[in-house]
């Protein structure tokens, strides 16, 4: 162990063993890695953090020999997962680097991502996975790449402002017709059956093939002449889908982005509160936006359903503490106060 580390080595190193999930790990491992200082004393040690990250990520990132090639699983971690769908260059991965703690290969030669990489979005007070894959229509990966698509929570369709962004728009969601993949227009609003209310669901089957929300990342707003390949690609698309134009090179527009991820993922953050107690504000419950007091009651704890009493609401509500029916839905931000 090298003499000269400083202090915020071993508070580091104190937060990665305390780090509990996989993608806790690779975070922390990361901030670690960055506070050792760069000579020659340090390189062994470099080294054996690089290795071990490296590790972390191949074990978030399961490979599955399958039937037809090899398949790839992206463990979901944290609140929901996106992932990064586009074609090559268009800025996937610059832009995982900017919204979370990866970091990815970026380069200016196509199909530079091989394989999913995913890293940790923070957002408020949760954090929402991103996924970064190699680019559509590349025979080689599109196999699996479409299986991921599948099987996550919303797609950022990253298109670049310098290269026709609507015929890219145009051609992923093509591709990803052909997969059996829809992206209903926004936002799909589908009739629920508690008290006749309308309900959002992030996800729907549809028959042979399932839908997902997405939205659209016109990426490289900082070159010039961009602005009139916006307004085509909006004029198209706005009304079916968001479109936000951002640079992920000079970090522009991120923090609309990052609330339209969070307004993708299709999830809403509900805190509770005991009887008679403060609310618990420092880890929201995250679930479905369109979920009722009973969904939450079930997800907390399987007795919950049959012992509740009655709910106080603070939030939502038309006052606070408001005793609202158990087919209530909740909205993002609600306190909740279960009595049973
Ligand atoms: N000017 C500008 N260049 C960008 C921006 N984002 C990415 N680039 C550049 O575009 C090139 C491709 O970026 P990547 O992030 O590797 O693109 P990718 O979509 O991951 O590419 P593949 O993995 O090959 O599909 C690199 O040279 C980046 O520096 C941006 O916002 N503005
Ligand atoms: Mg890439």
């Amino acid at each position: 162990m090298p003499a000269n580390l400083p202090p915020e080595y071993f508070d580091a190193e104190k937060r990665f063993k305390q780090a509990a999930t996989p993608a806790e790990k690779i975070i922390a491992l990361e901030d670690l890695i960055a506070t050792v200082p760069k000579h020659k004393g340090t390189d062994k040690l470099r080294a054996d953090l690089r290795r071990r990250l490296s590790q972390l990520r191949q074990d978030a990132v399961r490979k599955k020999k399958g039937g037809r090639g090899d398949l790839y699983v992206v463990q979901k971690e944290g609140a929901a997962q996106i992932a990064l769908a586009g074609f090559p260059n268009s800025g996937k991965s610059s832009l995982l680097a900017c919204l979370t703690n990866a970091t990815p290969v970026i380069a200016e030669y196509p199909i530079s991502t091989l394989t999913p990489l995913p890293g940790m979005m923070p957002f408020e007070d949760i954090q929402i996975q991103l996924v970064d894959l190699p680019p559509i229509g590349n025979e080689a990966t599109d196999g699996w790449v479409s299986g991921i698509l599948r099987y996550t929570n919303g797609l950022l369709l990253v298109v670049d402002l310098n290269d026709d962004p609507d015929v890219q728009a145009e051609l992923l969601i093509d591709q990803l017709e052909r997969w059996n993949i829809v992206i209903p227009p926004n936002p799909p609003l589908i009739k629920g059956g508690k008290g006749g209310l309308l309900e959002q669901k992030s996800e729907v089957r549809t028959s042979g093939g399932v839908s997902k929300k997405a939205l659209i990342v016109a990426n490289k707003k900082d070159l010039t002449e961009t602005e009139d390949s916006f307004i085509i690609l909006k004029g198209k698309y706005e009304h079916m889908y968001q479109c936000i134009s951002i640079s992920a090179l000079k970090k522009e527009n991120l923090e609309d982005l990052k609330r339209a991820i969070f307004e993708l993922s299709g999830i809403i953050r509900v805190y509770s509160k005991p009887p008679g107690k403060e609310p618990d504000l420092s880890k929201p419950f995250t679930i479905p936006s369109g979920s009722t007091i009973l969904d939450l009651a079930s997800f907390i704890h399987k007795e919950f359903v049959f012992n509740l009493k009655f709910t106080r609401i603070w939030g939502s509500a038309k006052f606070d503490g408001q005793r609202v029916e158990k087919n209530y839905i909740l909205k993002d931000r609600d306190i909740v106060e279960i009595h049973i």
